[in-house]
């Protein structure tokens, strides 16, 4: 298992050099912020921040995220241009050496919260997503957005945008995401990329948006869409994990072992009765996941792909980006460190 960590670049808060320091640290997972989504990335730009992750002795393996634009999920006619866009980026990240991509098939929002600062009993903050707020949002009367989106709209292009979504049922979006994935997985094959989809969170549907990247029956269609190895996932435990109706260790021991994960995000949650969570430390009693079991899972079936601890917490006063503050983050690094440390001295005494 390779250990990396999520770096938004040198507008970061999380300065490099500090992500550096954690022990056993490998890759750093980042992207291009400043392009467009849609448009393809320039090369010189990715050779520059190729060269500041090298720079810092970390490798530039993981690409989180090349989003997909808005045209493609919908299926609109100018996808094809966005689509030899896309497959023009996966060219030029393989010539820049990275090894993944991470992409998500969600419309309109990426990951949903309807809090980023809730005070939790031992003084620290964290994101929680609590049913009853998420009832009184209405995503066309505000502007939302979260500090991990790769875009976020105005009030009319979010109007705009859910409109367009009024004729894209789940079957719709199942059949814009085949289109994609036949289009860009050769691309893949050929360059040698895993590309691995990021699931849905949380992996159901919300403000009547289609999501289809939910569950197992739906993993288990994705996968089969293209059976390469070069479609593959992420497999991130705190989404798929903040529905009860998914057993996070049987996914990750299933597609696992079937080959197919390709980065993992590890992090916990609490589910509450109603359905809603917080987010929590990684540590397993903090939260509802068996992190031990998750990472013995991935251990048993040779996993040799990336992890890296997923959002944080905010603690000992740092502020910054909701969920990607340092510290907690690198408190779960080295959580993650330790069961991985055990787990092989422990396979070496067999
Ligand atoms: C949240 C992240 C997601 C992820 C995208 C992948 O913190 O895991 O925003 O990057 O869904 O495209």
């Amino acid at each position: 298992m390779k250990l990396s960590f999520r770096w938004y670049g040198t507008n970061d808060p999380v300065k490099i050099q500090y992500i550096r320091q954690i022990p056993s640290m490998y890759s750093i997972v980042t992207a291009i912020y400043d392009v467009p989504v849609g448009e393809v990335w320039p090369p010189e730009k990715i050779k520059e921040l190729k060269a500041t992750v090298e720079a810092a002795d970390l490798m530039f393996d993981v690409i989180e995220s090349v989003p997909v634009h808005e045209d493609i999920k919908l299926g609109l006619p100018s996808r094809e241009k966005y689509i030899e866009n896309y497959k023009q980026n996966i060219r030029n990240l393989a010539e820049a050496g990275v090894k993944v991509i991470c992409y998500n098939f969600m419309p309109v929002f990426d990951w949903t919260r309807t809090q980023l600062d809730k005070t939790l009993k031992d003084g620290s903050t964290t994101l929680v997503y609590y049913k009853d707020q998420l009832e009184k949002m209405d995503p066309l009367k505000g502007e939302l957005s979260l500090p991990g989106w790769d875009s976020s709209y105005t009030k009319e292009g979010l109007a705009e945008v859910f409109d367009k979504y009024k004729s894209v049922d789940e079957e719709a979006l199942w059949k814009n995401l085949e289109h994609f994935l036949k289009e860009i997985i050769p691309v893949a094959e050929e360059c040698k990329v895993k590309m691995a989809i990021h699931p849905d969170d949380p992996p159901y549907s919300i403000f009547g948006l289609p999501r289809i990247i939910t569950n197992e029956g739906n993993l288990d269609r994705f996968l089969k869409i293209v059976d390469s190895e070069y479609n593959g996932l992420t497999l991130c435990t705190g989404s798929l994990g903040s529905a009860s109706f998914n057993d996070v260790v049987r996914l990750v021991d299933k597609y696992s072992s079937m080959n197919r994960i390709h980065f993992m995000h590890i992090r916990n949650i609490k589910l509450l009765e109603d359905g809603s969570f917080e987010e929590t430390a990684h540590y397993s009693p903090c939260g509802s996941l068996d992190i031990v079991k998750i990472v013995q899972t991935l251990h048993k079936n040779g996993f040799d792909g990336y992890v890296r601890p997923d959002h944080g917490r905010m603690i000992w006063g740092e502020t910054g980006r909701a969920g990607y503050g340092l510290y907690d983050r690198a408190l779960g690094a080295m959580y993650l460190t330790g069961i991985i440390e055990t787990l092989d001295k422990l396979d070496s005494k067999k």
